[in-house]
């Protein structure tokens, strides 16, 4: 029998993923969140799921470690995920990237610096702009960078807004909507294609019931 591996993550994604996973014949053996395992065998005897960091999900796609993956789009955006088929939206985990600053000051104009852990996403919107930016990378905690002068603006993702506002800031300009995508590598594709066109068409039909 083909192999399958699922690249997964943790956060937010797996709880909305697993039902998914279950309309199509997959529910792991164990509990997840309960583990501090990272692959987990399932009820599907052939498909074994991984549990890794979420901006590592596009990598062990791309290399084909994983054959299948669920990603957030603004992960997908920001690795630049061109070497992957992306067949699915599963319409959750919905949220925006925004632009953000400090309440109540107008944008500085001319050459701004902007603090993300978005760099790739946060130069190309700018560009599109026409504004120049010195970007500058940060792995968490954007909404101080502000607050502290270490930048101008943030690029980030929103949901309610709860977070900037705690933090001081509002949002000042959309960029995208993001949700989490179903992402398949493209050699898989082609080898496993029974396998994994079952699996995809499984979880479709999960997402258009759901939807
Ligand atoms: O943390 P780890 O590396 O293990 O994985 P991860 O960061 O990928 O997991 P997780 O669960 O933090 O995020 C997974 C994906 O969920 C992201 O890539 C997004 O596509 C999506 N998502 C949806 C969100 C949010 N909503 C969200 N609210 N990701 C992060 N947030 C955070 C955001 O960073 C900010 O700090 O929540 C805060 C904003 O929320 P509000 O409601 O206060 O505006
Ligand atoms: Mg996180």
């Amino acid at each position: 029998m083909t192999q399958i591996t699922i690249a997964l993550t943790k956060g937010r994604i797996l709880k909305e993923t697993l039902p998914m996973l279950a309309a199509a014949g997959i529910e792991p053996l164990e509990d997840i969140s309960k583990s501090r395992k990272l692959t987990f065998e399932t009820s599907a005897a052939n498909v074994r799921l991984l549990i890794l960091r979420g901006v590592d999900v596009p990598t062990y796609v791309k290399f084909g470690a994983a054959d299948i993956g669920v990603a957030g789009k603004d992960t997908l955006m920001e690795s630049g995920a061109d070497e992957l088929y992306e067949p699915l939206d599963l319409n959750i985990a919905h949220c925006q990237l925004m632009t953000a600053g400090i309440k109540g000051v107008p944008p500085k104009p001319g050459r701004i610096k902007v603090a993300t852990k978005y760099v790739n996403i946060a130069r190309d919107y700018y560009a599109s702009q026409g504004r120049q930016t010195d970007i500058i990378k940060l792995y968490g905690a954007m909404e101080l960078a502000p607050i502290l002068d270490l930048a101008d603006e943030i690029v980030d993702i929103v949901d309610t807004g709860n977070t900037l506002k705690a933090n001081g800031l509002e949002p000042r300009e959309f960029i995208c909507d993001v949700s989490s995508r179903l992402i398949v590598n493209k050699a898989s594709m082609k080898m496993k294609h029974q396998s994994i066109q079952t699996i995809i068409d499984a979880i479709a039909k999960a997402v258009s019931v759901s939807a």
